[in-house]
């Protein structure tokens, strides 16, 4: 809705209201577009002003309503009502204007902002283009390379910013809508042809061929297969070669395949998932709306490797105090040297003072007695984090929040070495953990819902996409990529080359495929895991027995690797070969064909034609297979907390929506019967024999996505 009343006697005042951020829904686009005509008609009133309620102007076009026929008047026609109206409209924009919010505050004459608004066109990240004039009158308001970066990339500016950009025409620090009004009584009467910005041309620019090369070079490279990135810097070229009527025009045909692709579907659904995954629940009932999280204003890390630097910066720059923790003096040192100048580089990007005082040193774990919340970031060694916990169980004050960043041990067995298990959470982040945006929240069967919340919470302030899940092997993320990772071997075993896998899934989407990624994070890692669960036996045992163990088909491909030192890029080979240690450039390496070859042989196996749909097929629906025993087994509360750990934390494709999502996509029974034909083709291989879940989805006429929840529950009910 939109309500309509008249202030300082000559300006009508339009005001959205649809909470949370006044989206422009039927009803709200039928009130602007009576309110305006009824502010046109009054005599008295001389100008206009459109503001929204509750601090924010408007979030943009009804994302809801994407999915139904629709209804209401359209909003192309509206905002070309305000542009053409013959007194001043101005737009008083607190909080956001976003998408077709700030395209309705373009069609108004003037805009006028709080210091604190965001404003930008972000339709690109729903799959989409601003579509409501946006992509053409941007470019004639600021010129087409800096429309392009905002409309390509979906960035918000700051109202400093937009006011630099000549985006808005004011900044106020006091209240908008009065400074919005005074500003409209200033204004009225004054001619508005030189405000129609769809009249204006687009300004002038050298080489504009060339500079539309270059920027969808650069878009295609990073949009890796999604396609409103394309069509953005297509409608703003018919911006700035087109008048306006024809670029219309483009953008409304531009638009038209977008609005009904499965990417825009897919991105819409990554929008609502990650909204959704905030509204956590717990097998045991407790959920996020009747969990109050405790204060936290103190926080402390124990060992200062990679991942408790990047904890301790995560921390510090969300405002907290920190105590950082690293028992020997050298290591303890270097870590200070290393979290200053990350908080230094961290600061100057986002134009602030870097928070070095927030963070106090300390070789001693007494240190930490008074703060809220710990989080435990030592070695992965079960005895060394026992007893670190059982250190922290006597040293801080009661009710400190004891969080564990593994990420694979038994945050269970942890949680049952203190006196208070119900205050141990496992917070597992991400390397770089003050960069990347996943926090899988682990609980166990003793956690209280209070210290989930409270995890939660930090992991929101943090800006994380903070998932809650059960404990087990793997957690989420991990436990799903352990098939992926294992298909991945047998393909190469079978006759694919690193360079096919990997050039498959990045051409799926990944930012990076299995073996480039193996190569990033170090082939040790695995190893030691392989070694702690005895998997690993040295030698040149040969043929199919040597290659099954633990009754299933191992691939002992990554330990050979290991022991001939090549653990990736820090050895300077691994799958790949790099030019030195460290190095990121991946080459192709002779000496890794010869081996696979030499293997091969020597098990018995001959190399057979690979193509990329089997590379897709074994490996994500392996891993997708594992997605649906981690649903069935209650470690993840729904579909969309699988598929937002996945397009945060694990490179998957956000225009693909995350591994569920896409099996929705494909088809549930085709995903079923690709697993059959796999697992009888390989019976050895026990990840590959579909989960029930996924047949009794099937059985039940595969359910779209958001009915999975109710048919598991149901499901579950019946066992
Ligand atoms: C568009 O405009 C197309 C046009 O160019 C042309 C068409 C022809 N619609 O994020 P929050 C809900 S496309 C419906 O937690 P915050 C959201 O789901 C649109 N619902 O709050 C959540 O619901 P719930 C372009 C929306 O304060 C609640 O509002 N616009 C919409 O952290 C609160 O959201 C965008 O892409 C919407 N447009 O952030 C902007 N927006 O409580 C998308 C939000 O049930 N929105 N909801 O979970 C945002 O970026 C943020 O929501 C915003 C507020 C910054 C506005």
């Amino acid at each position: 809705m939109a309500e309509y009343n008249r202030v300082s006697e000559c300006v009508g005042l339009i005001t959205l209201r649809n909470p949370p951020v006044n989206a422009l829904s039927a009803a709200v686009r039928q009130g602007i577009v009576d309110t305006v005509e009824r502010a046109l008609s009054d005599p008295n009133v001389k100008s206009v002003v459109i503001c929204g309620q509750n601090g924010i102007f408007c979030g943009g076009a009804d994302i809801k309503e994407f999915g139904s026929k629709m209804t209401g008047p359209p909003l192309i026609p509206m905002i070309h009502a305000i542009e053409s109206a013959n007194k001043p409209v101005v737009a008083a924009i607190e909080g956001s204007a976003l998408g077709g919010g700030l395209e309705l505050a373009l069609g108004c004459h003037y805009r006028i902002a709080h210091s604190k608004a965001r404003l930008g066109l972000p339709e690109v990240s729903l799959g989409l283009l601003p579509a409501a004039g946006g992509s053409q009158r941007l470019p004639r308001l600021i010129g087409v390379p800096a429309a392009l970066n905002l409309i390509t990339t979906g960035r918000h500016v700051t109202a400093a910013e937009a006011l630099q950009l000549g985006i808005v025409d004011q900044v106020t620090d006091h209240n908008t809508v009065d400074a919005a009004v005074k500003f409209a009584l200033s204004v009225a009467g004054r001619s508005l042809d030189p405000r129609r910005i769809s009249t204006h041309p687009c300004p002038q620019q050298p080489d504009l061929d060339a500079l539309f090369e270059e920027v969808m070079q650069k878009v295609r490279q990073s949009a890796r297969g999604a396609i409103a990135p394309i069509a953005c810097v297509q409608a703003v070229r018919a911006a700035a070669t087109l008048p306006y009527a024809q670029g219309m025009e483009r953008e409304r045909e531009l638009m038209a395949t977008l609005f009904t692709s499965g990417q825009a579907r897919a991105l819409q659904y990554c929008f609502f998932a990650e909204r959704a995954v905030g509204r956590w629940r717990m097998p045991s009932g407790a959920r996020w709306d009747t969990s109050k999280p405790r204060p936290v204003h103190k926080a402390a890390v124990i060992g200062l490797g990679t991942m408790g630097r990047g904890i301790t910066v995560a921390l510090a720059q969300t405002g907290l105090s920190v105590i950082a923790v690293e028992t020997q003096e050298k290591q303890l040192m270097e870590a200070k040297q290393a979290i200053s100048g990350m908080l230094e580089r961290g600061a100057k990007r986002r134009g602030v003072a870097p928070a070095l005082d927030r963070v106090i040193y300390s070789q001693n774990i007494q240190a930490v007695a008074d703060v809220d919340l710990v989080i435990e970031a030592v070695f992965e060694d079960i005895a060394l984090k026992t007893k670190v916990f059982q250190q922290l169980s006597a040293v801080c004050k009661p009710g400190t929040l004891l969080c564990t960043n593994t990420s694979a041990l038994d945050v269970d067995q942890l949680a049952s070495e203190t006196p208070n298990p119900e205050l141990v959470v496992g917070m597992h982040f991400f390397a770089p953990a003050h960069v990347m945006k996943l926090l899988e929240v682990v609980y166990g069967p003793r956690s209280s819902p209070q210290a989930v919340a409270t995890a939660m919470q930090l992991g929101k302030k943090m800006g994380k996409a903070s998932v809650a899940v059960g404990n087990c092997r793997g957690f989420v993320g991990n436990r799903m990529l352990k098939p992926y990772i294992e298909e991945a071997f047998f393909l190469l075993e079978e006759g694919a080359t690193p360079e096919l896998v990997d050039q498959a899934l990045e051409e799926f989407g990944f930012s990076m495929g299995v073996f480039r990624m193996s190569d990033l994070s170090g082939l040790d890692v695995g190893w030691r895991v392989r070694k702690g669960d005895g998997l690993v036996e040295p030698g040149t045992a040969s043929g199919r027995s040597a290659r099954i163990r633990q009754g299933r088909r191992y691939s002992p491909l990554g330990d050979l690797l290991c022991e001939e030192g090549r653990f990736g890029q820090k050895t300077g080979r691994g799958w790949y070969q790099y030019d030195k240690p460290g190095s990121r450039v991946a080459r192709s390496d002779p000496w890794l064909h010869s081996f696979l070859g030499a293997y091969r042989a020597q098990h018995g196996l001959v190399a057979r034609r690979i193509d990329h749909q089997e590379v897709l097929e074994r490996c994500l629906y392996a891993l997708i297979n594992e997605g649906f025993h981690i649903l069935d087994d209650g470690i993840a509360a729904g579909p969309e907390d699988i598929d937002v750990i996945y397009v945060s934390g694990y490179g998957w494709p956000r225009h693909r929506g995350g591994p569920m999502f896409y099996a929705n996509m494909v088809g549930l029974a085709k995903v079923l019967e690709r697993l059959e034909h796999y697992q009888q083709l390989h019976p050895e291989v026990p990840h590959l024999q579909p989960s029930s879940l996924l047949r009794r989805l099937v059985a039940s006429g595969s359910p779209p996505i958001h009915k999975w929840g109710e048919v598991i529950k149901k499901l579950h009910s019946q066992l």
